[in-house]
């Protein structure tokens, strides 16, 4: 929670309502999980207007799914622990349904993931071993091995749909968007170094190299792909819609995996777009090949990029592009899908706005890294927006047009997974997602084969759905930790002047490293820096972090 003497004098006199948000937006999930509960359990979304529940992105009960850890963010463990057990008792993913890959990736193996690696923290019973086993996990592998197929392509890109019971359709398109082939490294990396199977990120690994072949001489990637030809099918280059959190994802697969391959691809990315899509802070659509403006258009899923930015300590640029963005905020009470910034209006047909979480999401990540009451400010915008345009007597709708308050029959599941959470945490910066461990809440626990590993102890890296993900728990499986220490014996015997190969360690004496001895210093060896450095920083800085500490030391 703020506290009032960390107010600047203008912000004081809201101090009663900063006081309070925590409360308010308590109140306001509580209303939509309550009534997503009461009317449209076991179906995937709630439809405010109608007050009954509709299947949408697949028959698997999504919003409980999405919303589950959003319930101890809150502090609700009770619930959680209900939901946890509910779900494993009534969600089933042997159906006949056509699925989105992408979709059911962010927010069921997300989802269901993130709750395992939160299960201790919230007081289950957990199974010896955890978290390299428990039920959660065992779900998410399940949703996750229904994707597989979807990869099982010539070139590792992989189809937009998949049938959870038979596979891809023959008659499946093979154009695929950006974003859907590229944003599986997150949870496909997590749950490969989970449970030992190297398939799910070899898959996401694959399909993430083969995009980056793609690219246009001029260092750009269009909207969507013919998966199968190579060829872009829809040649708009931007960080909106059909692209987004495939750069998302390796920034974030940057510092979560402490991989400089994905950094050093998202840098090229990044020198292009600032090049050719960026206008007075503003980023447009260009032609991939040409640079050429295609769509002078800012989307509201845009709004993610200044948070993005400044977990590279891109800072400047981060704050001028969200007071761009907040100004359209400013002039409708919320982000219309599309805006015209010629004409600083919106677009025919794309004047809604869903309850997106993105420009939230930035606002939290910007007041971490700055303490700018500008971005408290936001959230306060968007609590009396929501409240006052969305509410129903069953939820909260998407708003069809921002000109008129239109509702549309709708509450998509990243309203209580993302949008809720991220207002939540905004007004929290002591939350233990924000840092955790002894700089937070003092709460972490051990977990691993032999308690091998500690979790919970320091930052969290959000999925795209804002599923938070502890790093820690890579290092906690022996059968990663194994694999590791085979790769080590492997690289050190390669790297012996007369090319000798050392024996292989014997299994049965060699118990599987500890993940820190991997970086005790032997006789003899020289340290090399890592590729990605962490210098401790004061907790306020924390989340700049990943901004202003994380260098590149090649
Ligand atoms: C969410 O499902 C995810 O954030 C995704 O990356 C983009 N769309 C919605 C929220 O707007």
């Amino acid at each position: 929670m703020v506290l009032f003497n960390e107010l600047s004098e203008d912000c004081r006199g809201c101090f009663l309502t900063v006081s309070t948000a925590s409360d308010r937006i308590k109140s306001m999930f509580y209303h939509a999980y309550n009534s997503y509960l009461d009317n449209a359990f076991p179906y995937d979304e709630l439809r405010p207007l109608t007050c009954d529940g509709q299947d949408t992105w697949g028959s698997f009960s999504l919003t409980l799914i999405d919303a589950l850890d959003t319930l101890l963010v809150l502090g609700n463990r009770t619930e959680f622990q209900r939901v946890a057990s509910l779900l494993q008792d009534t969600v089933d993913f042997d159906i006949d349904v056509n699925a989105s890959v992408f979709e059911t990736n962010i927010r069921v193996v997300g989802g269901l993931l993130s709750a395992h690696l939160l299960a201790g923290r919230a007081g289950m019973e957990l199974e010896p071993g955890w978290p390299c086993s428990g039920p959660l996990l065992r779900m998410a592998e399940d949703a996750a091995r229904k994707l597989l197929p979807a990869f099982q392509t010539p070139t590792g890109m992989p189809y937009g749909t998949v049938n959870l019971l038979h596979g891809v359709s023959p008659t499946e398109t093979p154009v695929t968007c950006t974003a859907g082939v590229g944003t599986f490294i997150l949870e496909f990396a997590m749950l490969s170094r989970l449970t030992g199977d190297p398939t799910f990120e070899n898959a996401a690994r694959r399909a993430l190299r083969a995009l980056w072949k793609t690219r246009s001489d001029i260092g750009l990637v269009g909207n969507h792909i013919d998966i199968l030809s190579k060829k872009w099918v829809a040649q708009d280059a931007g960080i909106g819609a059909g692209v987004d959190s495939y750069f998302e994802y390796l920034v974030k697969g940057a510092i979560m995996l402490q991989d400089e391959e994905l950094l050093n691809m998202f840098q090229a990315y990044d020198q292009a777009i600032q090049n050719y899509t960026r206008f007075d802070d503003w980023y447009l659509w260009v032609q991939m090949h040409k640079g050429t403006v295609s769509m002078p258009v800012f989307q509201s899923l845009e709004a993610f990029w200044p948070g993005l930015q400044s977990l590279l300590g891109n800072l400047d640029s981060a704050v001028r592009t969200f007071q761009n963005y907040y100004s359209v905020w400013r002039q409708f009470g919320g982000l219309p899908e599309f805006y015209s910034i010629p004409q600083g209006y919106t677009v025919d047909k794309r004047e809604g706005y869903p309850l997106r979480p993105e420009l939230i999401e930035s606002a939290m990540y910007l007041f971490r890294a700055t303490g700018d009451h500008t971005y408290l400010q936001l959230g306060f915008d968007a609590l009396e927006s929501i409240e006052r345009i969305a509410k129903t007597p069953c939820g909260y709708a998407s708003v069809k047009d921002l000109r008129d308050h239109q509702l549309d029959n709708r509450m998509e599941s990243f309203f209580l997974a993302e949008t809720i959470k991220y207002l939540y945490l905004l007004f929290d910066p002591t939350h233990f997602l924000h840092g955790g461990g002894t700089e937070g809440d003092g709460s972490w626990e051990e977990g691993g084969d032999g308690g091998q590993c500690v979790l919970g102890a320091g930052g969290f890296i959000f999925n795209t759905e804002a599923h938070p993900l502890d790093p820690a728990a890579l290092y906690c499986c022996s059968r990663h930790a194994q694999d590791h220490q085979e790769l080590r014996d492997i690289l050190l015997s390669l790297s012996q002047p007369d090319g000798r190969s050392k024996p292989p360690a014997k299994q049965t004496e060699d118990p599987p490293p500890n993940p820190s001895d991997s970086i005790a210093l032997k006789p003899g060896e020289k340290r090399t820096p890592p590729l990605l450095s962490c210098p401790v920083q004061p907790f306020n800085a924390r989340l700049s972090i990943f901004g202003q500490v994380f260098t590149d030391n090649t």
